[in-house]
């Protein structure tokens, strides 16, 4: 240790040497887990059980870092470290009363530029009126299928697909019920057997908007805007096209590979029959739900969380659907997801949208669509 440096040690890989920035860590603890208050079994649509979550190791608190502030590069780095070393979770405590949307704002903007990037306005959802680059997620009381509700990582249907995410609470529902549940699919690719983890390495699928946000769907993420002031963009042609992800992708700062597949907007494995990929992906589906990759956030007033996507999946969960709850989310735009070998398809591999089909995984069946595929 030398002189006016830390070195922080990440789970995997890193090594990176930051600078002092310790008192952005001050009392940084585990997540608290306020079993007590939750509801028995919540199901999860998707396996049909109850949501259990043990992965004890995922995720940090920071209760002394005022998110308003202006941060220096060194800080946003620790900030990031932080994040590296919980699994890519960093909950943010403690936020000033007074916090607002442009203070979340500048602080994903201060994240975007730390990588050179910018912050990407949600593509199918109409940004908030004061800010245009936040989603507002609306969900109102007694609603009957809420946003975000199935397993998924943002963007994943972008060419460049989100890096982190950063959520505010700005409706809470009370303590322990319509938390925000994460897996590791880092952790879940690195519990496979190495010759699962081998042939999924070669393996590429498709992700696709129209699937979640398309019309005429009554489960889907735009079924769950109509009666909440959610409105859709139409000046967007995401709809259209379908992308080519890596099915294993390999995380640009901490080098761990994690699988990247999801019910809400993968569509199907690339080069296999229709069955053959229903087969394969519902059981990816199946593991990333396992209890031990999982943890849960309970949201608290004043509240900020930021979880990188390229290392985890995850969805809101509704086990109290009477609570209504707001939150306000900034998305950074990341870079193609890679493969091991380094590549990436989906600035290059487009193809026709795949047709609406959200939660068709849960109920068991394929669309007529999804079979002919
Ligand atoms: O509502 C939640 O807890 C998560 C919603 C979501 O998917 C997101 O903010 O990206
Ligand atoms: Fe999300």
């Amino acid at each position: 240790m030398r002189g006016g440096l830390t070195r922080v040690y990440g789970r995997g890989f890193s090594t990176a040497i930051v600078r002092t920035t310790s008192h952005l860590l001050a009392g940084q603890c585990q997540l608290i887990q306020p079993h007590e208050l939750r509801t028995e079994a919540v199901i999860d649509r998707l396996t049909g059980r109850p949501v259990k979550a043990t992965n004890d190791s995922l995720g940090v608190e920071l209760p002394c870092v005022d998110l308003s502030q202006q941060f220096s590069a060194d800080e946003i780095e620790t900030l990031k470290q932080a994040c590296d070393d919980a699994g890519g979770i960093a909950v943010f405590t403690n936020q000033r009363l007074e916090m607002t949307i442009h203070d979340l704002v500048r602080f994903g903007q201060q994240i975007a530029n730390s990588d050179d990037t910018e912050i990407e306005p949600h593509s199918t959802v109409k940004g908030h009126r004061d800010a245009p680059e936040v989603l507002e997620i609306q969900r109102e009381a007694n609603a009957q299928v809420v946003f975000g509700e199935n397993w998924h990582s943002d963007n994943s249907f972008l060419a460049r697909t989100a890096s982190y995410s950063i959520l505010r609470g700005v409706v809470v529902p009370r303590l322990g019920v319509n938390d925000t549940l994460f897996s590791s699919t880092q952790d879940a690719y690195d519990a496979l057997s190495p010759t699962m983890q081998g042939m999924l390495l070669e393996l590429n699928a498709f992700h696709s908007a129209n699937r979640a946000y398309g019309a005429g769907h009554s489960g889907n993420s735009r079924a769950a805007m109509e009666g909440t002031g959610m409105v859709m963009r139409t000046d967007t042609n995401v709809l259209k096209e379908d992308v080519l992800q890596p099915v294993v992708v390999v995380h640009p700062r901490t080098g761990r590979r994690g699988l990247y597949v999801s019910p809400t907007f993968t569509t199907r494995i690339d080069g296999m029959h229709a069955d053959e990929s229903v087969s394969l992906l519902r059981f990816l589906y199946e593991w990333i739900a396992r209890p031990e990759f999982c943890t849960r956030v309970s949201w608290r007033p004043n509240q900020v969380v930021m979880w990188d996507n390229r290392a985890l999946a995850h969805k809101g969960l509704a086990d109290d659907v009477s609570q209504p709850r707001v939150v306000q989310r900034v998305s950074i735009r990341g870079t193609a997801p890679v493969n091991y070998r380094g590549q990436s398809f989906s600035e290059k591999v487009k193809v026709q949208a795949a047709p609406p089909s959200l939660f068709d995984w849960a109920e068991g069946k394929l669309s007529q669509q999804q079979q002919q595929q």
